[in-house]
């Protein structure tokens, strides 16, 4: 197939209440819609995911914006390719900007699999030769908030259904609350994310395998890989990184010195779907668990994430809840969600479409 039109569509999507980490607090969340057209008229979609400011990760939205328009897209425009994979090794020549590559590849994924005529889920399932289910049990993701509002938060996602409750932690002080938590409720698959926050003691390993956590991710900063790994060593619960995972080699390493035993995989900060089916074929390799993250995406980076996630080697419930928590309006219809669990879409491609407010716009805006 050969490309031939590139639309970008900036979008801030508002969150229903402020989401907090240990790195900020989230009121707006910025997304670039990118559409991509074939050369028979077929549109695909993908989504920078990067955000304002550079405190999650390095780049931000506007260089991401930036760095498409002005060197991966003239790279790949008039050519033709005949598979996704081919054309993000054309994007190699770009280093990192991963969260731009990303956007390209997923709407290179989504057109591709249109002209297939398949859902993207079953067209991931056929490259990397694993199963796919219909529908995926999912987690979701709590914000930094006081210990009553997160009893609240707990009672209600078991309510709704979520297998898998992860709460963000902010520092060490912070996990008397995930005890007192516990005291209430003791058995729930609960994870913690601390997004970099802890500081090693002698105590730490001890403190956190008293809570039955299944995994603890990013207990430090990226860069102290030696500490994770030191703590690791000391502590039955299992260690996730998440913000350190930028490519196959990052994952590979941080679990072969066992830094870490288990990986979230986020396809922007990887860039794209491509490098993620990649780390798969080295897990099946190495082994490892793995499940899929979230960086609250608009409802075309969920759709890509849900359709990853629902290949049968995601080993945790992911961290995909239902959209319609986050955003009061997003930009393309909902997945299903009933009782835990996504429907993952039958229709061709992503399976979400764009509401016709986000179309009308979309066709407004100048063709690269
Ligand atoms: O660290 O996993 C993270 C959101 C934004 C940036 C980083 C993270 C998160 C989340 C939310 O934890 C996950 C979601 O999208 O539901
Ligand atoms: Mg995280």
């Amino acid at each position: 197939m050969q490309l031939k039109q590139l639309k970008l569509l900036p979008l801030t999507l508002v969150l229903k209440k402020p989401f907090v980490s240990a790195h900020e607090t989230m009121h707006k969340r910025p997304v670039t819609l990118v559409a991509l057209a074939d050369d028979q008229g077929n549109w695909g979609y993908g989504e920078i995911e990067a955000f304002d400011t550079p405190f999650y990760t390095a780049q931000t939205q506007a260089m991401a914006v930036g760095v498409l328009r002005q060197f991966l897209w003239p790279l790949v425009k008039d050519q033709e390719f005949s598979d996704p994979r081919q054309m993000w090794h054309k994007l190699e020549a770009v280093k990192a900007n991963n969260f731009a590559k990303a956007a390209l590849d997923m709407a290179m994924w989504d057109l591709f699999a249109q002209r297939r005529q398949q859902s993207l889920a079953a067209v991931l399932a056929e490259v990397s030769g694993l199963p796919y289910r219909t529908h995926v049990p999912v987690g979701i993701s709590v914000g930094l908030q006081d210990l009553a509002a997160t009893i609240t938060a707990v009672h209600q996602a078991l309510q709704a259904g979520y297998t898998r409750i992860k709460i963000k932690i902010k520092g060490n002080q912070d996990l008397q609350r995930i005890q007192q938590l516990r005291q209430v409720l003791p058995n729930f698959n609960l994870t913690l994310d601390a997004n970099g926050s802890l500081q090693w003691t002698k105590t730490l390993a001890h403190e956190i395998d008293q809570l039955n956590l299944t995994f603890i991710e990013d207990p430090f900063a990226p860069s102290e890989f030696q500490q994770s790994a030191y703590l690791q060593q000391q502590m039955q619960t299992p260690l996730c990184f998440d913000e350190p995972i930028e490519d196959v080699r990052s994952a590979w390493t941080a679990v072969a010195l066992q830094q870490c035993q288990i990986v979230s995989v986020k396809l922007a900060v990887m860039g794209g779907i491509t490098p993620v089916l990649q780390l798969i074929k080295a897990q099946t390799q190495q082994q490892f668990q793995m499940w899929c993250g979230g960086m609250l995406e608009g409802g075309i980076g969920r759709a890509a994430n849900l359709a990853l996630a629902s290949l049968t080697n995601f080993n945790f419930p992911g961290d995909l809840s239902a959209n319609s928590r986050y955003y009061e309006h997003d930009y393309t219809t909902s997945l299903l969600f009933d009782q835990g669990q996504l429907q993952v879409p039958q229709k061709n491609g992503l399976g979400v479409q764009l509401l016709p407010k986000y179309q009308q716009l979309l066709q407004q805006q100048p063709t690269l």
